[in-house]
């Protein structure tokens, strides 16, 4: 009798304790955690969209899915960045398609001065444009998404009012960006983004051309107290996935993943686009910067100075059998399109 009821006794007690543990939750069975790596500091947009994508993934997938992310180059460097998602070394990564303008000739048409306005133009734009015409290079991976900056202008440590000042200055840019500096008469020095704090800290260069909103986030105001307004090119990136990460994941997070592809382009492109005015305020206002603005006329000739870059490029398409010609007049209708839209 009494072993019975010792039985009986520890058997209840058992049940209690298992029943009372927590239970495992479907979602630590089914969790899936992805990592992404960016290549400049945190503070920077890029970065600053990556963090936006993390947090609505995760509360979009009740967290199934977590994102780590790894801004500043800890997991991936701006060069290697394609590459290494495509080999896994990070699932994945954000890259500036400027920087490598052989590999990525059909999105960088984007980057030809065409006159896009603004980056929420630009990131519908750039998109269309991967959904028309799917490069081959990107068949090795799943794009979730795509965007643009502002347009870039000079910020230089001496002014830069006309062409004579510009003659021989020491600028960098990349990419397509770098042949409108050579346009110009600049020197043009090539380099990531990332690069460049170091290169103007040591005087390598003497001002930068890009999208304004460095200004604040690389804190670039302290040193470049010019800005010369020419809102001439945007520069487009990339968001891309490891290929076989992508196949293996649930279809529910997929779905997830490509509802996000042209919300998050745009959602990009507004803050861009108010972080550049906020940033152009901030260099005036806390930093005594000055926002040259050039006359008509002036601006025209330095616009009239960039006319044979498309020509040439659209040549180069022709012989890579791009059909340059009709991406030129794809982008060139969207953007009068979103700009009759704005009106
Ligand atoms: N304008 C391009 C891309 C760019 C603009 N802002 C940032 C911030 C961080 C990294 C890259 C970029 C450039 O000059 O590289």
């Amino acid at each position: 009798m009494k072993t019975t009821f010792k039985k009986v006794f520890f058997s209840i007690l058992a049940a209690t304790f298992l029943t009372s543990l927590p239970t495992a939750a479907p979602v630590s069975a089914g969790s899936i955690t992805l990592s992404y790596a960016n290549f400049p500091p945190a503070p920077t947009f890029p970065c600053v969209q990556m963090e936006r994508w993390k947090e609505e993934v995760e509360k979009r997938t009740s967290g199934k899915v977590s994102i780590n992310t790894f801004p500043g180059g800890t997991l991936l460097g701006a060069k290697n960045m394609f590459d290494g998602v495509i080999a896994g070394q990070a699932d994945i990564g954000c890259l500036c398609m400027a920087y490598q303008p052989g590999r990525f000739m059909i999105t960088n048409a984007t980057s030809l001065p065409l006159e896009i306005p603004d980056a929420k133009t630009g990131s519908k734009v750039l998109l269309e444009i991967y959904k028309k015409y799917k490069p081959e290079s990107f068949a090795k991976v799943k794009v979730l998404t795509m965007f643009t900056t502002a347009p870039s202008n000079i910020m230089s440590k001496q002014p830069v009012r006309s062409l004579a000042d510009i003659k021989g200055m020491d600028l960098r840019a990349s990419g397509g960006a770098a042949q409108i500096l050579k346009a110009w008469g600049a020197n043009q020095v090539g380099m990531p983004m990332s690069a460049t704090p170091e290169a103007l800290q040591k005087g390598v260069v003497q001002g930068l051309f890009s999208s304004v909103e460095v200004m604040k986030d690389f804190k670039f105001a302290e040193l470049c107290k010019y800005m010369t307004m020419t809102d001439t090119v945007i520069y487009p990136f990339a968001v891309v996935m490891n290929m076989d990460k992508w196949n293996a994941l649930p279809e529910d997070v997929q779905k997830v993943f490509a509802d996000l592809i042209e919300e998050q382009a745009l959602w990009t492109g507004n803050y861009m686009d108010n972080h550049a005015r906020e940033s152009i305020e901030w260099s005036k206002n806390e930093q005594g910067v000055e926002v040259i603005t050039l006359p008509k006329e002036e601006l025209a000739t330095w616009n009239a100075m960039l006319g044979s870059i498309v020509e040439d490029w659209i040549k180069e398409a022709d012989k890579n059998n791009i059909p340059g010609k009709a991406i030129v007049d794809d982008i060139t209708t969207q953007v009068k399109a979103a700009s009759a839209e704005a009106k």
